[in-house]
């Protein structure tokens, strides 16, 4: 089986930490991709002399694109599937076994990390944004996913195939989960270590926060448009969907984006009028047995964690250590889904 998987590891500025993370996989794996993206250090020799197959790109093109050229990479040389680790050290080699059990039992499922078993080890303003994140891309994935951020996963090149990836930098990683989701597919979890270390992150909590959010919001308006009013269709996506048209060409889809973050509270009531006039739309809500009023509400409360978050800055200057925003946030996305942890 060895033979059919590689690993696959995307990395940037991380001459660190590199040459551990590939020696670490190649226990595992016969074949290590990396790709260094545009790094300025020596990540690029640091991978090769660990003894990865190494492809460089020219300038920083975002953790996004490197996943796609491993893909391609990996497909063209006839892998099945892929591992991605995590070039800061942040993902054990020693479990990728667990994703190679689970493929077995498995092997058209996306299988993710789930760091949450640890959940108290993720910086706090970090897991806050994960549990935001969840409960959207739950909702569009028509699943509950336990950890929707973590790049410790196996993808079967089979399920990416039938996706388009138009995603920038970390937002690639949720549309694979959405889409893979959307199309009816399961996906899977095995839990791994949580590893807060040394390494900085490259990711820029309002930048990288505010992208994924206007992804999942565009994607959630388009899916529930249609789901409004085509009954019995939980599943809207497939490769080449109306999605992907909209998303082809960088500037329609920051047009889209942008638009449908400012009407994002309108059409939610839309929605939430729809579903109550209804009777088998929005199947994918109605299979959650989710009341499609907290949804409402908790799109409705996301202004509030602007203001919650800036109150709790304000009372930090003071010298106080409480933060509102830690209770805002579980009490306004909760666990729909009513699954443990
Ligand atoms: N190729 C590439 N990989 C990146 C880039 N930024 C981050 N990564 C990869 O993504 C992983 C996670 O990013 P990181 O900045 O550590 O984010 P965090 O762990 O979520 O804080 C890193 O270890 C790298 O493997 C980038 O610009 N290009
Ligand atoms: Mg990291």
């Amino acid at each position: 089986m060895t033979d059919r998987i590689c690993a696959a590891i995307p990395a940037y500025n991380a001459s660190a930490t590199i040459g551990a993370v590939v020696r670490g996989s190649l226990d595992h794996l016969r074949r290590v991709y990396v790709v260094d993206d545009g790094s300025t250090d020596n990540t690029a020799e640091m991978a090769r002399a660990a003894g990865a197959e190494v492809l460089c790109h020219t300038r920083n093109m975002g953790k996004g694109q490197a996943l796609r050229t491993l893909f391609e990479c990996a497909a063209a040389d006839g892998y099945e599937a892929v591992v991605t680790l995590d070039a800061d050290a942040q993902h054990d080699p020693n479990e990728i076994p667990l994703f190679l059990s689970a493929y077995v039992a498995a092997p058209s499922e996306i299988i993710v990390g789930s760091r949450m078993r640890e959940k108290d080890k993720i910086p706090r303003d970090r897991y806050n944004s994960m549990h935001i994140a969840r409960f959207y891309i739950s909702l569009a994935a028509n699943q509950f996913i336990e950890d929707t951020q973590c790049g410790f996963r196996l993808y079967p090149l089979s399920v990416i195939k039938t996706m388009e990836l138009h995603g920038q930098r970390y937002v690639t990683e949720t549309e694979m989960l959405i889409k893979a989701g959307d199309s009816g597919k399961f996906i899977r979890f095995v839990n791994v270590s949580t590893i807060y270390g040394e390494a900085g992150s490259h990711f820029r909590p309002v930048m990288d926060i505010t992208a994924i959010t206007a992804y999942v919001m565009s994607y959630l308006t388009i899916k529930w448009l249609r789901e409004g009013i085509v009954p019995d269709k939980p599943n809207t996506y497939r490769r080449g969907s109306i999605i992907d048209a909209l998303h082809r060409s960088k500037l329609v889809s920051l047009i889209f984006q942008f638009i449908t973050v400012l009407t994002a509270l309108p059409i939610t009531v839309f929605f939430l009028i729809e579903f109550m006039i209804g009777k088998d739309n929005f199947a994918s809500i109605r299979k959650l047995g989710v009341a499609f009023k907290i949804i409402t509400a908790s799109t409705h409360a996301l202004p509030g964690i602007l203001i919650v978050g800036a109150v709790d800055k304000c009372l930090s200057r003071f010298g106080s250590q409480k933060r509102y925003i830690d209770d805002f946030i579980e009490k306004w996305y909760p666990n729909i889904w009513g699954r443990k942890e």
